[in-house]
């Protein structure tokens, strides 16, 4: 008995792995191991020998269990401590410096119009980027022959010598969502419609994809006064300052009458400055919706009638923001979009003005 417990023990105590540990407790107290068998044997002895060795074998057992166990604990705190020594870490070391991007000033002042709108009771409607000619030219009483319709000015999508379809292109307007939204939700109606809208021209001032926003109201009474009340609206809480406008009778298929819409501006060493001065600067088309595109919108124009117009989002950015070059909006050059982004957190207000 001595023999075996000095034998376990000591092995116990060098064991340097747990798999080691498992080896002596199977070789020890397993089914067959060297204790079992010697409890075994407790079957063959005298009562009176059986007394004496049946306690002494149960408490070697629990001596070589506990000791296992101690063992066991002993190890993995072992093992703890040698990973905390190699795996330390210092949480008051600095970050790393992570690059952080901005908000396109297309996207700050489509924002920005939209909460403007917004206020004045427009909510916003949007469609697809790719319309049929009906929805892009006809529904908009732009007929057949127009200009407009050209090759040169408008991207037609491929079709094959069989294709029976109608012809489809990229839009060349945004008005085709509000011929959608009258034949989906008739009328009244007070939506403005931005995205993105293609025309087939590039120099200075013109790429061949930009950004427009189109307003839309109708009802039993609406008129140009109302018209120009919100432009107007528009405009100051756009630009952060009152801003004086001058419409001027003109013309376009899709509204009648149409006009039109200058803001008052100054120009002083080559830059612009909107709401002040005796200058003019065109910003804006507008009119009564024509009665042919009430109607090819599912309208009643004997019942309903009301005000239109369309403006250019990239064009409202660079007067705002001091911008001077149009084609650097899409040259994704980091060092411009780091000068002229906005910081995400820089949230467009109602009255954000001119001074960030
Ligand atoms: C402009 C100028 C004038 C316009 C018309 C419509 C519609 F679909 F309601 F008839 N939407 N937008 C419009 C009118 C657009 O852009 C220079």
């Amino acid at each position: 008995m001595d023999e075996l417990r000095t034998k376990y023990i000591e092995a116990i105590a060098a064991a340097a792995d747990e798999a080691t540990l498992e080896e002596l407790r199977v070789r020890a107290v397993g089914k067959k191991g060297e204790i079992s068998l010697k409890m075994r044997e407790l079957g063959k002895m005298t009562p009176e020998e059986r007394q004496v060795a049946g306690p002494a074998l149960n408490a070697l057992k629990n001596e070589i269990n506990s000791a296992l166990a101690a063992k066991k604990v002993a190890l993995s705190d072992a093992a703890l401590d040698a990973r905390l020594a190699t795996e330390w870490l210092d949480v008051t070391l600095p970050s790393r410096t992570r690059r952080v991007g901005s908000i396109h000033p297309i996207s700050q002042v489509t924002e920005e119009v939209t909460a403007i709108f917004a206020d004045m009771g427009f909510a916003v409607a949007e469609g697809p980027q790719i319309e049929t000619d009906w929805y892009n030219f006809d529904a908009l009483n732009i007929p057949g022959h127009h200009p407009a319709r050209a090759e040169m000015d408008t991207f037609y999508t491929h079709r094959a010598e069989d294709d029976e379809r109608r012809p489809h292109v990229l839009r060349t307007h945004t008005s085709p969502v509000q011929i959608r939204t009258m034949e989906k939700d008739g009328a009244p109606i007070r939506i403005i419609c931005p995205g993105r809208v293609y025309r087939a021209d590039y120099d200075q001032t013109h790429t061949p994809m930009f950004h427009q926003v189109e307003g839309l109201a109708l009802g039993k009474d609406i008129s140009m006064a109302n018209l120009k009340w919100v432009l107007e609206e528009f405009f100051s809480a756009f630009f952060g300052t009152d801003v004086k406008t001058r419409f001027r009778a003109s013309h376009f298929p899709f509204t009648e009458p149409s006009a039109e819409v200058d803001i008052q501006c100054s120009w002083e060493g080559g830059t612009v400055k909107v709401g002040e001065g005796d200058d003019w600067l065109e910003v804006l088309g507008s009119g009564m919706v024509h009665p042919n595109v009430l109607k090819a919108g599912g309208i009643d124009p004997d019942e309903y009638q009301g005000f239109a117009f369309g403006m250019g989002i990239d064009r409202l950015a660079m007067l705002k923001y001091g911008i001077p070059d149009l084609r650097a909006f899409f040259d994704s050059d980091l060092r411009w979009l780091r000068h002229y982004g906005f910081a995400s957190l820089d949230q467009p207000t109602l009255h954000g003005g001119l001074n960030r």
